[in-house]
């Protein structure tokens, strides 16, 4: 398991490189160009950049989280084909700077959805919350409302160029059913993964998050099965899965440890988090300890560990801890708990096999 931070570069981000060094075992950072538009090429001189900035701190940039897909590519539409073009230019050059893995989704319109950002918890922390029933009764003219007139209802990723385009894209996806999304995400992997695998680079999709369908928008990556399908679209190393617990956790069919060990080897990258879900489908992100939440992070641990596990792994999702202020979810003392449980979990199977050994 090679452990990596999540950081949004100088200016954008509450933590900094030589905080995430000190963090026991972390080798690298997960990274993007957060200012470049989806759809685009990504400009080699600033990656060349961040690479030096990383270089600096002895951490690798071997993750990107996220490229991500234009919406024309995931609606199907003629257009794609120009920013399908450009995500293969933007692949070769990644691989430029030693990276080895890109994580995307193929969530149409939002990506990640919360109703809370900061929700009190019982020991006066705060964490990311989603109300179901607020969600899921929201119209979706009434959601493009609320987003243009209450600037508390943002989220990360919800930048004010992409919300001006919230209506017409509604419009859009009116007529894309789950099966048109399915065959929109075979034509980009087909075209994707043979440069993927000439550059050596594994792709690896992210499951939607809530892992349901949101604001009458189609979803598909939603648990097992959709992963067994998204796997046999191109069937290939490099098309790959970032099975991300806590994504996932939030439907509680979903028995993460099963998948990890069913999807060993198409696994390049793992967000490992906690959530505990209500018994009305409300969830809230709780500290990475298996007991604070519902998903058995241990036993997702071990599993992953018994499956011999070489990929990258980071915490996900923090509380926020000790009067922190940070991006939501992304501070440094909560995710740094959650590596170290992490490794806790893992070091203690290792020990174990060498005490049976003996
Ligand atoms: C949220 C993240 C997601 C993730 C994307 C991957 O914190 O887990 O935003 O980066 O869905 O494309």
């Amino acid at each position: 398991m090679k452990m990596v931070f999540r950081w949004y570069g100088t200016g954008n981000d509450t933590v900094t490189l030589r905080q995430i060094k000190q963090i026991p075992g972390v080798e690298g950072i997960v990274w993007a160009l957060h200012d470049v538009p989806a759809g685009e090429e990504w400009p080699l001189e600033k990656l060349m950049a961040y690479k030096e900035e990383a270089d600096r701190y002895g951490l690798h940039l071997e993750v990107v989280e996220s490229v991500n897909v234009h919406e024309d590519i995931k609606l199907g539409l003629p257009s794609r084909d120009v920013y399908i073009e450009n995500y293969k230019r933007t692949i070769a050059k990644l691989a430029s700077v030693g990276v080895k893995t890109i994580c995307y989704n193929f969530m149409p319109v939002f990506d990640w959805v919360r109703t809370d950002l900061f929700k009190e918890m019982e020991d006066g922390s705060t964490a990311l919350f989603l109300d179901k029933a607020k969600i899921d009764n929201m119209d979706p003219a009434e959601l493009v409302e609320r987003i243009a007139n209450d600037l508390d209802f943002t989220m990360p990723g919800w930048e004010p160029e992409r919300l001006k385009l919230l209506s017409p894209l509604f419009e859009k996806y009116k007529s894309v059913s789950e099966e048109d999304l399915w065959n929109n995400l075979q034509y980009f992997l087909e075209q994707i993964i043979p440069v993927a695998e000439q550059y050596d680079i594994k792709m690896a999709i992210h499951p939607d998050d809530p892992p349901w369908p949101i604001f009458g928008l189609p979803r598909i990556m939603t648990g097992r099965e959709s992963i067994r399908r998204l796997l046999r679209l191109v069937d290939s190393p490099y098309n790959g899965v970032t099975l991300c617990s806590g994504s996932l956790g939030a439907n509680p069919a979903n028995d993460i440890v099963a998948m990890v060990r069913e999807f060993a080897g198409r696994i390049p990258f793992a967000h490992i988090r906690n959530v505990r879900v209500y018994e009305n489908g409300d969830f809230i992100e709780t500290s990475h300890r298996t007991q604070d939440g519902t998903v058995d992070i241990a036993g997702i641990v071990r599993a992953y560990y018994e499956t011999g596990y070489t990929g990258y792994a980071r915490p996900d999702h923090g509380r926020h801890i000790w009067d922190e202020r940070c991006r939501p979810g992304y501070g440094l003392y909560d995710r740094a708990l959650g590596i170290m449980y992490l490794w806790g979990a893992w070091d203690a199977m290792a020990a174990g096999e060498r005490g049976d050994a003996r």
